[in-house]
This record gives structure tokens, C-alpha cells and sequence, in this order.
């Protein structure tokens, strides 16, 4: 979108308040209630696309983040930035996750993202893109594949170019609702977001011939508002989808394997040989995919190591804090 900047008026009101609908280094755009934009300096506090934020009156500064309602948060991917998370976007009632028909299924990727947006507290949808790409079969192929990971998130197939599926988006995006697209480079989301707008206020590219992946034209997340009142974010895909420590997220995310879990003879059962184990059981009859259960124990480990590497991070701060005090 492409934001004006207001002349800060000071004299008003100390304190304005308003929505980051954008975040540049360094920079917030902030859309106040009075429907001015202002690009105030980030200092010192964490700012996500999508809060709701007190502006002080010289527009000098954030002055307050507003609690969050939700907010899809990752770990930071940089290395050096071990322990810090990374909110990619907040105040959210639905993530779109979005995942290309023509492009190799990946249920692994497909899981975390849902772990990823039942954590944030909004309610996760998956996009199923670029639908006009192939046939009926290849389309009913993919789709059981993905709601075969999926449990209880409905799967909303849709093509921007035909506009197949854009009226289920538009009735979920509706008055009011913030909606966040999550999902690989090169799966749609600009093409999307522009198509529901109903002209270019995205850029989109072509994806790679060679390997079918995007070029990550998308550089920052950015709230849009739509036509009907809804805002979307449309988010730069993600090259790696990191996990923050989850509250419910994997318990969501893997319901199926929980409720196996919870015939388990044992209450701390770890599923590996225990006798009256109900998961192995489950997956001897063919009601788990074993697969599924690797990729919860991988996702449960990841999260441990983010609590490890959280805490290890307090234990230096707390060091450095005490070797300051001295003389
Ligand atoms: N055939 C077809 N092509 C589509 C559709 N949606 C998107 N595309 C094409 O897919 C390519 C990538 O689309 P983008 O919208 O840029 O993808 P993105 O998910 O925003 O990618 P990043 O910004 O890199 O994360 C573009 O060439 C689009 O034209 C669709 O519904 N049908
Ligand atoms: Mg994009
Ligand atoms: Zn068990």
C-alpha cells in the first residue's frame, strides 16, 4: 500500500492512538483513528505489524503497545539471535495458510504452519492455490493429502485467476476480521490479496521454472484493507518456518495423536515400547501414520530447545546485569 504521510500536528491531543499497518527497519506506519497515516521511529519497544499502538502527540515515538488479542509468533531465524522471537504479525482472527496445488505436497511444512497459527490464537484456514493449474483428480489427490494433517481446519481450494473459492475467502474475511496469509514464496498470497482487493496493491512474481519455488518478492508484511472492512496481512513467505515455545499449538495440531495418547496405559507414556500403549497400538492398526507421530517428536524437541536456548539467554542477560553493578 502505498502510505501518505501526515505532517505531525503537534499541539493536539498528547496521546493518539491507531493500528502499525507497516514495518520498515527502524520505522512504523501507523494508521491513527482519525485515518491519518504517520511513520513513527521504533525505540525500544517490540512493534508487529498489526498492533494496536498509543502514538505520543509530537509523533516522536510509540508511546504504548495496546495488549495483543493474538499474534503469530516465530523464533528468529538469524543466527546471533538465538532465544529472541520474531511476532510476524498480531491482533489476527484468521491465518490463511496457503499451499500451491502444483507444487510437491508437504504435510511436514503444512503441520508446522498450523502449530505456528493455533499458538498465535487466531483461527488457521488453509488455501489451497492456483487450483486452475491442474485436473480434478490431481486437485482431489492433494486436497485428501492435506487434510489428512489438517484435523478440524477447513481447506478452501481457490484460484485467483478463474476466481474459484475467492467468495469463501471474502465470506471468512469479513467486516471487522484481520486475516493474515502465511506459506512458501511463490504460493499466491500477493496474487491473492490483490485479486480479493480487486486491483494491484501487491507486487506478485513469476515463481522459478526449475524448481517451482518463489523469488520472495513479498519484502514486508503489510496490513491491506479490503473493500468490504477487513484488513489482510500479507506476509513475505517464509523461507523456514521456525517454532516459537507453543502454549496449545501442538496439541491442536496433533489432536489425533493426543487422543490415542490418552488410552495410553502409562500418563507419561512415551510411546516407544511401553506395554498398553495406545499410539503404537494405534499405528499397528493403521489409524496413525508413524510419519506423523516423527514429526510431532521433532516439533515437541524443537520446542524445548527454544525454552533452552530462552533461558540460556536470561542466564547471560542476568550475568551481564550483575557484572555491571559492581565497582
Ligand atoms: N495459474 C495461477 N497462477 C497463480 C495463481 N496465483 C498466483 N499465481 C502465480 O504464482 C506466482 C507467484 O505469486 P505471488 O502472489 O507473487 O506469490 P507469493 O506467495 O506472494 O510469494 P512471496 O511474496 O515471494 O512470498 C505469480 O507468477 C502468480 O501469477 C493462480 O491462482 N493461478
Ligand atoms: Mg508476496
Ligand atoms: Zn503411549
Amino acid at each position: 500500500m502505498d502510505a501518505h504521510v501526515t505532517p505531525p500536528n503537534p499541539g493536539d491531543s498528547p496521546v493518539l492512538s491507531g493500528r502499525v499497518i507497516r514495518l520498515d527497519r527502524g520505522w512504523s506506519t501507523v494508521l491513527l483513528d482519525d485515518s491519518s497515516v504517520v511513520r513513527v521511529r521504533n525505540i525500544g519497544t517490540e512493534i508487529a505489524v498489526g498492533d494496536m499502538v498509543d502514538v505520543s502527540g509530537d509523533f516522536e515515538r510509540i508511546h504504548m503497545v495496546h495488549e495483543r488479542k493474538s499474534a503469530l509468533t516465530r523464533r528468529h531465524s538469524f543466527e546471533g539471535a538465538r532465544g529472541v522471537r520474531q511476532i510476524v504479525a498480531s491482533n489476527i482472527d484468521v491465518v490463511f495458510v496457503v499451499h500451491a496445488v502444483n507444487a510437491a505436497v508437504n504435510q511436514r511444512r503444512l503441520e508446522r504452519e498450523l502449530v505456528l497459527a493455533f499458538d498465535s490464537g487466531a483461527t488457521p484456514v488453509v488455501v489451497l492455490s492456483k487450483i486452475d493449474t491442474v485436473d480434478d483428480a490431481v486437485h482431489a489427490s492433494v486436497q485428501q493429502q492435506l487434510s489428512a494433517v489438517a484435523l478440524d481446519v477447513e481447506i478452501v481450494p481457490i484460484s485467483s485467476q478463474t476466481g474459484r473459492g475467492l467468495e469463501r475467502i471474502r465470506e471468512i474475511a469479513h467486516e471487522g476480521i484481520t486475516v493474515a496469509f502465511i506459506g512458501a514464496s511463490g504460493v499466491g498470497k500477493s496474487t491473492l490479496v490483490n485479486a480479493l482487493v480487486g486491483h494491484e496493491v501487491q507486487r506478485t512474481a513469476e515463481v522459478r521454472s526449475d524448481d517451482q519455488r518463489g523469488r520472495h518478492t513479498t519484502v514486508a508484511a503489510e496490513l491491506i484493507p479490503l473493500p468490504g472492512g477487513a484488513w489482510l496481512l500479507d506476509t513475505p513467505g517464509l523461507r523456514a518456518v521456525t517454532l516459537w515455545t507453543s502454549g496449545i499449538g501442538i496439541e491442536r495440531a496433533f489432536r489425533d495423536v493426543f487422543e490415542h495418547a490418552d488410552r495410553c496405559r502409562f500418563r507419561n507414556c512415551k510411546h516407544l515400547d511401553e506395554p498398553d500403549c495406545a499410539v503404537q497400538q494405534a499405528i499397528r492398526d493403521g489409524h496413525l501414520d508413524v510419519v506423523r507421530l516423527e514429526a510431532m517428536r521433532r516439533l515437541v524437541a524443537e520446542e524445548l530447545s527454544v525454552e533452552e536456548e530462552q533461558l540460556e539467554r536470561v542466564r547471560q542477560q542476568d550475568k551481564r546485569g550483575f557484572r555491571k553493578k559492581r565497582p
